[in-house]
């Protein structure tokens, strides 16, 4: 396949400033007449053709100013149009008429159908599977579209920004004509057509205005939307307060679909959502369904600014959307929540997705050089990590002036396709910094190492950190160049508090930060008379990993007193891991995993603690996961080893605080009426916690099941389900409750995909044959990406010890499913196809049998861009 490089960025010789579309809508023979304004620009001779990009197009009528052009002139491939001799005037009218089977659409790009509703996908290249097209993101056009359909098939016709009339047509059909009076790329084109119920509402913005407010979602299922209505005014009004950014149209409108390949997609004025991201209530949703949907809300709705009035030059650049606006999303969560839990989940996810992938084959800068396939580089690298870069520079800058450098990009760069050179000179300009070596971030792939130890001379009342940093390589960056790396710390004294120092040398140390930019730093600081302990890379300033010579005893008085509440967390996972690490190498000895009562006890003293939040002690006994222990071993991976030491120490912190969790699991109980707000979800939680370990104990199955039939919400009752199918496997409780579970929502797709997610997920070389059953049930479609995500996604990224079953049948059905889904949606089989990444970190018999099994979908014929991009680059 063809590789795309930044380098060869080039601007267009034409220009279209203005797209007229109109869509006569059928399932099987949709007819798409595209009226473009072509201009050509200054300087570019008349002789140079116009080329547009297409995708399994069929052209069925072409015409300039007017005139039929003759065959000579033009030149058409399903994937490209040539207009050969364009007009000698540098305007012209270029009316293009193209035909669509959207029913037929499966790989749910360009326009399709999905539950007999109309809508499109256009990031990053569906445009061109609808019409002939400059379909890259610094074309911004003024859209005007009209939408035809028949009346009983489609009563509601929307598309981006305001409403431009609508009427009825003969024949039953009707239209309604929208007019986007901003110039936009045309990946945030959008068109739903199809019977859906709303749900409306209104915001008045900072200057007043007026905004009509709308969700659709699938008849009878309004009252699930009034959650995500809610959240949509909460981010309408924190984008005025915390940017200064007020929406721009008239309405604003989300539509709900459930055939989607991704979360939502930010199209002006129209929002498409997967489902699962609006719909919710207390029956049917757990309490991170609601802050997912609050987090994914806002998060398209801030793309209005970051993204959509200011958008990329290129696909390089994506990063400066979606880095910026996942930077956006936390921080309106971090405010509506609790900030210090967010930032622990944050990180959590950060090291979950992130980590591993820089870490891997599939290792890239936030702003990549060249890509394949554009589709494979929506990764946690360029969203979580991207945002982490943000994060940086606001750290870096403070936050007065990170909110200058913020006004002054959207001031300076307002309708136009910038780059993240642009982002970085507001902030340089702002400042007055150079933030060269800085912008590193962006452009240097892999998840740099810092090793610290220090040394305490307490005659002359020196503390020294001695601090080396290290990027590993990654794939085509051998050599790695010396990063800018602002490590926030404190030295924290035996009463907790931070230890004034009176001298720092060896780096720059301001505001509580030591900006770390050569390769060795030592750093000394002068009148510290006690020996301190280190709280290092507080609240994560930095995405980096770190080899700290800590004593134990430190560690332990961290994860009991720092007073920032990430590092207090992280020193007490810090613990967890230590102890999980030396299990592991316990059990690949044949021996019994012992743990120190020190470390189960004070799990007791953090759950019982009633100054922490509930949701914080909820975070910090949930033990590190397997793939996080795996991660960390690095090497050699036998996931059914760590399995066994996880399960381990579990049930040592059970049995060590059996009474302490029991009393305050009893004590948790709670018949308040529901609320999703972030404390009674924190609550829940830590009781679901502390259930997980309870039902270690003699009487576990009975009390989950307990659990479960008592829940008057979904977050207790699949927690129960998931104690029960994960620890109780095959128990008379098990079986009884996911049978119960399956009778109660069968109809509910949404509801079925956590039951088909649990099951996924139960440990153990049996699992695969489960999974391959429910493959078979009625609730399971291989075309709607939620419920491949949820049964093989699950299977395959989530559940170490069934899919790495060392017999390699977890990968047999893995390669059997990703060719499978590949046939008809190539983005979903490459996303799933991405669970092997970190074949080359497991023991070499598994390693061989991965091996094997990516090694045969890569000699599949006719693979698609995607999956032969994922898996190759795997490969390599
Ligand atoms: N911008 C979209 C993602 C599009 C993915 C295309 N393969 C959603 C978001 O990040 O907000
Ligand atoms: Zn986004």
């Amino acid at each position: 396949g063809q590789v795309f490089k930044l380098e060869d960025y080039r601007p267009t010789d034409y220009l279209i400033p203005e797209t007229g579309l109109t869509f006569r809508l059928s399932p099987a023979a949709t007819r798409v007449i595209a009226v473009l304004t072509v201009e050509r620009r200054d300087g570019i001779a008349a002789s140079v053709p116009l080329v547009l990009d297409g995708d399994g197009l069929t052209l069925s009528r072409i015409a300039i100013d007017g005139q039929t052009l003759a065959p000579a002139d033009f030149f058409a491939t399903p994937d490209q149009l040539t207009i050969t001799t364009p007009p000698a005037a540098p305007r012209f009218q270029l009316l293009i008429e193209t035909e669509l089977a959207p029913a037929h659409n499966e790989a749910l790009m360009g326009l399709y159908r999905s539950s007999n509703v109309y809508c499109t996908q256009c990031e990053a290249e569906g445009f061109r599977r609808i019409t002939y097209f400059l379909d890259r993101p610094d074309i911004l056009s003024v859209y005007t579209v009209r939408v035809e359909a028949r009346h009983h098939e489609a009563p509601l016709l929307l598309s981006n920004g305001n409403p431009a009339g609508s009427g009825e047509l003969a024949d039953g059909w009707h239209y309604a004509v929208w007019h986007d009076p901003f110039p936009k790329p045309s990946y945030l084109f959008a068109l739903v057509a199809g019977a859906l119920g709303k749900v409306a509402d209104s915001f008045v913005t900072l200057s007043g205005r007026k905004v009509e407010l709308g969700i659709y979602v699938e008849p009878g299922k309004e009252r699930l939307a009034g959650y995500a209505m809610d959240a949509l005014k909460r981010s309408m009004k924190w984008d005025e307060e915390a940017f200064g950014r007020e929406y721009d149209l008239d309405v604003f409108n989300i539509v709900a679909v459930s055939d989607f390949n991704m979360g939502a997609m930010e199209n002006k004025g129209l929002n498409i959502f997967n489902d699962k991201y609006v719909l919710a209530d207390q029956e049917t949703a757990t309490d991170a369904d609601f802050a997912n949907i609050e987090a994914i809300i806002a998060h398209e709705y801030f793309h209005n600014w970051t993204g959509n009035r200011i958008t990329c030059r290129d696909w390089f650049q994506l990063c400066l959307k979606e880095g910026l606006t996942v930077f956006r999303d936390h921080e309106f969560s971090a405010d509506q929540r609790s900030r210090a839990v967010k930032r622990i989940a944050e990180v959590r996810t950060l090291r979950a997705h992130q980590f591993p992938e820089d870490q891997g084959p599939l290792a890239h800068p936030v702003r990549p050089r060249r890509y394949r396939e554009i589709n494979n580089f929506y990764t946690a690298t360029v969203y979580e990590k991207g945002s982490e870069v943000v994060r940086m520079i606001r750290t870096i800058l403070g936050s007065e002036t990170f909110r200058a450098g913020m006004d002054l990009y959207f001031e300076r760069h307002d309708g136009e396709a910038a780059t993240i050179e642009d982002f970085i000179k507001v902030f340089e300009d702002v400042s007055g910094r150079d933030l060269s070596q800085f912008s590193l971030w962006y452009h240097q792939a892999g998840t740099p190492n810092l090793t610290i130890s220090s040394t305490h001379n307490p005659a002359a009342q020196e503390f020294t950190l001695e601090i080396e940093q290290s990027v590993p390589p990654t794939p085509s960056e051998s050599r790695k160049r010396l990063m800018h790396i602002p490590l926030a710390f404190s030295l924290v004294g035996t009463d907790g508090k931070a230890i004034a120092y009176s001298g720092v040398e060896g780096a720059s140390v301001e505001d509580g930060v030591i900006h770390i930019r050569k390769r060795r730093h030592m750093v000394r600081f002068t009148g510290v008379a006690e020996r301190p302990a280190m709280s290092l890379n507080r609240g994560f300033s930095a995405p980096v990993t770190l080899s700290v010579e800590q004593k134990a005893d430190d560690q332990f008085f961290l994860a009991g007193h720092d007073n920032d509440t990430f590092s207090r967390w992280q020193a007490f996972n810090t613990l967890l891991t230590d102890a999980l690490i030396s299990a592991f190498r316990q059990v690949l000895d044949g021996r019994q995993p012992g743990f120190a009562s020190r470390l189960t006890g004070l799990a007791g003293k953090i759950a019982d603690d009633e100054t922490l939040e509930p949701a914080y002690r909820a975070l910090a006994l949930a033990l590190p996961s397997e793939a996080d222990i795996a991660r960390d071993i690095g090497k050699n991976i036998d996931p059914d080893a760590i399995f066994s030491a996880r399960e381990a120490l579990t049930a040592a912190i059970a049995e060590a605080n059996r009474e302490i969790f029991s009393d305050l699991y009893d004590r948790l109980a709670n018949n308040d009426a529901f609320s999703p707000d972030a404390a009674s979800a924190g609550r829940r939680a830590l009781r679901n916690t502390l259930l997980d370990y309870l039902s270690l104990l003699p009487g576990g199955a009975a009390l989950a099941a307990r659990h479960f039939q008592s829940a008057t919400n979904m977050t207790d009752r699949a927690a129960a389900l998931t104690v029960l199918a994960l620890r109780h496997r095959g128990s008379p409780e098990t079986v009884k409750a996911l049978a119960d579970f399956e009778a109660k929502y069968a109809t509910d797709p949404l509801v079925m995909d956590k039951w088909f997610q649990i099951q996924a997920s139960v440990p153990g070389p049996q699992t695969i044959f489960a999974v391959r059953a429910l493959t078979g049930h009625p609730a399971f479609s291989m075309a709607n990406p939620n419920r491949v995500r949820s049964l093989v996604g699950t299977f395959s990224s989530a559940n170490q010890t069934g899919f790495h079953r060392a017999d390699g049948e977890g990968y047999r059905f893995f390669v059997e499913t990703v060719l499978q889904v590949e046939k008809r949606n190539p983005q979903l089989a490459a996303r799933l196809a991405t669970a092997l990444r970190s074949w080359r970190s497991l023991e070499p018999a598994r390693q061989a049998k991965a091996r094997e099994a990516l090694l045969s979908i890569a000699k599949t014929e006719n693979l698609s861009a995607d999956l032969r991009d994922i898996v190759e680059r795997t490969l390599a």
